[in-house]
């Protein structure tokens, strides 16, 4: 039990526990939010504590399915029902191709209207919409800031953690972005969500217990009718090893890179529009 929970806690980093502080306070700095989920798991990128947070503000947020280029459109299409059937406000989106930006825009646009206005009754010439790009890690916060800002400075990287503190971005139009570092919950149970944070690399990988993750995520696909089932007499990695030859000396199957290959493949997209989580 104790084991347990200790587990549970090693994906919560201190600096993520100083990350959403950290979002509290700059929550009473901004006009809007933009939640950045990614809509292969739409369930399990959103975040209870962050939305509370939000919601106990009272500022209006938008939850950007990102990354839908690697969804099943039919699916991203029911979760954005979904959500706003919720009183929620989802655009669906992808920094690849552009989708939702125009969107996003838009919603920016308005931001910068109200705030104009209410700059305007309090008898000053102007005011920027401020607005805080916030999420779990590598959902593409930084892309999105990046694809809206002309001069997009925010880093960006296939690594979870790559935005390490708090930047404002401004824009010529009157808006400042504030990028955030990537939060996860405090307690992740072992289980479907911690299977899918990792699968879409929202976890570092040198902190995943690999073999788990890969046969867990294996089984699923399998289950999906994604992924051939192994054979009798071999486990789920061991059959994916040796169909991509990946073999130890003496033709053991390297179930360790199997799991690897497995996670890569996932994350890059390589087995198609793919959708863990279904509204
Ligand atoms: N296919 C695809 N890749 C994307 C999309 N948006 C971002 N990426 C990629 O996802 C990775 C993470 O993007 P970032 O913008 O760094 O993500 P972030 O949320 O800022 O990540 P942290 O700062 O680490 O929390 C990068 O390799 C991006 O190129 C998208 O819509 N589709
Ligand atoms: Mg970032």
């Amino acid at each position: 039990m104790e084991e347990q929970k200790e587990k549970a806690f090693s994906w919560f980093p201190g600096h993520m526990a100083k990350g959403l502080r950290q979002i509290e306070a700059d929550l009473k700095l901004v006009d809007l939010i933009m939640l950045v989920m990614d809509a292969r798991i739409p369930r399990s990128s959103r975040h209870p504590q962050l939305e509370s947070l939000m919601s106990s503000r009272g500022k209006p947020v938008v939850m950007v399915l990102n990354k839908a280029d690697l969804a099943e459109n039919a699916a991203t299409t029911a979760w954005t029902r979904r959500l706003k059937a919720e009183g929620h406000f989802p655009v669906r989106a992808s920094m690849l191709s552009g989708e939702g930006v125009g969107s996003l825009l838009k919603v920016l646009g308005e931001a910068r209207a109200r705030a104009l206005e209410k700059a305007r009754r309090g008898g000053r010439v102007d005011a920027p919409a401020r607005l805080l790009v916030a999420g779990i890690p590598n959902v593409g916060k930084s892309s999105i800031i990046n694809r809206i800002a002309p001069r997009g400075r925010a880093k960006v990287g296939k690594r979870p953690g790559v935005t390490r503190g708090r930047q404002w971005i401004t824009l010529p139009n009157g808006v400042e972005m504030l990028d955030s570092p990537g939060i996860l919950f405090p307690r992740i149970e072992a289980g479907e969500t911690f299977l899918h944070l990792a699968a879409v690399g929202a976890i570092r990988e040198d902190n995943l217990p690999l073999l788990e993750v890969g046969d867990g995520l294996a089984a699923e696909l399998e289950a999906m009718g994604r992924l051939e089932p192994p054979g009798p007499d071999e486990t789920r990695l061991e059959h994916l090893a040796r169909k991509h030859g990946l073999l130890l000396q003496g033709g053991v199957p390297d179930t360790e890179r199997a799991a690897h290959f497995l996670l890569k493949q996932i994350r890059e997209g390589r087995l198609g529009p793919l959708t863990l989580e279904k509204a």
